[in-house]
């Protein structure tokens, strides 16, 4: 039946079979410069709904006529008649130009990924799932590097294999969800840098494919930032920024780095440290330090899966990052599977990196402090730690912490939570791609659903007041039924209202239904009670596997 509401657990997020996804990075992206604090950033700018078109602009409502054919019995008419109607709507939605995903070629995001592939499995298991959501972004470099681990050699040929395994799918994944790019496109921004150590590769001489690459890309006329997704050492970056000092004004300098994003999976050489205190003004995510230190057991990033090894977390369900699951899940799903490895120390240590640039209505990457499938971070100095090369001389965005139900039915609040409170949503996510990958059966495989407000994604309420939410114009794809969860993301707004009972202070009315509602606090708040609320809308489908797409609701409490 359409729409059904089913109950959920309330746990907000935590790693139960419901939850979480992103949206509207559009008109925030480029307005002007990131901010880098938290308010004076949050206020300058607003949530558009782009990311609600694609399919929810073609597929009409369901449910009123969807009822009127109870006779003909919900199964046979899901299967009968609907199913392949909404094939044909998906269909004609991707013709004309909507993806699926909801952006358009233009505004999605730019990224570059560094890679020291054939280190550790690592990589080559984050290039699979990185090409699985390939149409989501721009993909303007695949650049093979060294690493503390891998210090002497480049392995671009392990690039090469993965993308050509990509390129016997290409076709089934366009069934699917439109603008995958060509193995073409990929084979000509795979670049390498040099097969030396950090800083011994940055200086005079030092120029490389990759780090050529860098330049170009950055110095492109296009509006958009250039995200550089760090796997190994970003000793390539490092030379970009080194040649384009010694080669620029200052003011040249500037506006180069002021379009770079960056996020580095901890410090894999000594030239992350460096970039930070040399470029001051650069947008830089990262847990820093050196793994010989230990540093990847503090380290966020290591909340994706090292529930034993790295992080040690308490409360996430490892089931679903198993070498089990993966073989069940990733690896037996043909081409693009076969190349997929077992895992050696923990699974796909690099994704964070780029899993919160995933168009799912959750995250948005201007904002690392709103949180999302690849974790929440704040902008602060880190104080000294022992893994640490050198101290910090100036903030950037770093580790956070979230407080999220586990599924032992406690509350754990550290940082490697902020990633694994999604488990659930990116594992089945991307489950669900890689079936895309073996069949040109669009009505055979499932796709997520589109999350639909009933208003603005930013709203005004005074202490006291009643705020009222909607969802009822959401959609699926497959015609799945959905199930709804409210629910408030106290980290990631400023709003200052007490957890002291528990991680979730906010009752939301309704919480699990389409309509739901709440009273902004009085209680429990600091002075002068004002602030914004983050409000996270997860709609769950009851597809195999069950896919969450999300609304975020910003309420600026006045
Ligand atoms: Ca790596
Ligand atoms: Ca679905």
């Amino acid at each position: 039946m359409m729409n059904t509401v089913l109950t959920t657990n309330r746990s907000c997020g935590a790693a139960v079979e419901r939850s979480p996804r992103r949206k509207p990075w559009v008109d925030r992206r480029y307005a002007s410069s990131p901010g880098r604090g938290d308010r004076q950033f949050e206020f300058g700018h607003s949530l558009s709904p782009l990311r609600g078109l694609g399919l929810a602009c073609a597929s009409p409502r369901l449910t009123p006529w969807a009822t009127g054919l109870r006779t003909f019995g919900a199964d046979n008419f899901h299967k009968g008649i609907l199913k392949p109607l909404l094939t044909i709507l998906a269909l004609l939605a991707i013709a004309f130009g909507f993806g699926a995903n909801g952006l358009a070629a233009e505004t999605k995001p730019r990224v570059i990924v560094l890679t020291d592939i054939e280190n550790e499995p690592d990589d080559a298991m984050s290039l699979v799932r990185f090409l699985t959501y390939c149409n989501h972004w721009n993909v303007e470099g695949l650049v093979a590097t060294t690493s503390i681990h891998q210090q002497n050699k480049t392995a671009a040929w392990r690039i090469r294999e993965i993308v050509i395994a990509y390129g016997k799918v290409r076709d089934n994944l366009l069934v699917h969800e439109p603008g995958f790019p060509t193995t073409n496109h990929l084979f000509s921004v795979l670049k390498e840098g040099p097969a030396l150590y950090g800083m011994k590769a940055v200086g005079e001489g030092h120029d490389s494919s990759g780090s050529e690459l860098i330049i170009s890309a950055v110095d492109k006329d296009d509006p958009r930032p250039v995200w550089v997704t760090v796997w190994g050492g970003p000793n390539v970056l490092a030379q970009a920024l080194w040649k384009v000092r010694a080669t620029r004004t200052p003011e040249q300098l500037e506006k180069f780095v002021s379009k770079l994003r960056v996020y580095t999976i901890s410090d894999q050489d000594d030239s992350g440290p460096w970039i930070r205190q040399n470029f001051t003004n650069l947008f830089y995510i990262a847990s820093p330090g050196f793994n010989a230190g230990g540093a990847y057991h503090h380290a966020t990033w290591s909340g994706i899966s090292g529930d034993y090894f790295h992080a040690r977390c308490d409360g996430a369900d490892f089931t679903l990052v198993s070498n089990e699951w993966l073989a069940q899940n990733i690896r037996r799903k043909g081409p693009l599977g076969a190349v997929y490895p077992h895992w050696e120390f923990l699974m796909e240590g690099d994704t964070p990196s780029f899993l919160n640039l995933i168009n799912n209505g959750l995250s948005d990457p201007e904002h690392p402090n709103w949180g999302g499938w690849g974790g929440r971070y704040e902008f602060y100095t880190p104080r000294l730690q022992k893994w640490h090369l050198q101290p910090e001389t100036r903030p950037f965005w770093t580790d956070a912490d979230d407080e999220v139900l586990g599924i032992d039915g406690r509350w754990h609040d550290d940082n490697h939570a902020t990633i694994w409170r999604w488990r659930s949503a990116f594992q089945n996510d991307f489950a669900a791609r890689m079936t895309w990958t073996v069949t040109t059966n669009y009505a055979a495989a499932n796709h997520p659903p589109v999350p639909k407000l009933g208003h603005p994604n930013r709203l005004t309420a005074k202490p006291g007041e009643r705020v009222n939410l909607s969802a009822t114009g959401t959609t699926d794809p497959d015609g799945d039924a959905l199930s709804y969860e409210w629910f408030y993301y106290n980290e990631a707004g400023t709003f200052p209202l007490s957890n002291a009972r528990s991680g979730q202070p906010l009752t939301i009315r309704n919480f699990d239904q389409p309509q739901a509602w709440f009273i902004v606090p009085t209680n429990r708040v600091m002075p002068p009670g004002t602030g914004t609320m983050h409000i996270i809308l997860a709609v769950t489908d009851h597809g195999t596997p069950r896919l969450t797409r999300y609304q975020r609701v910003l309420v600026d409490v006045k």
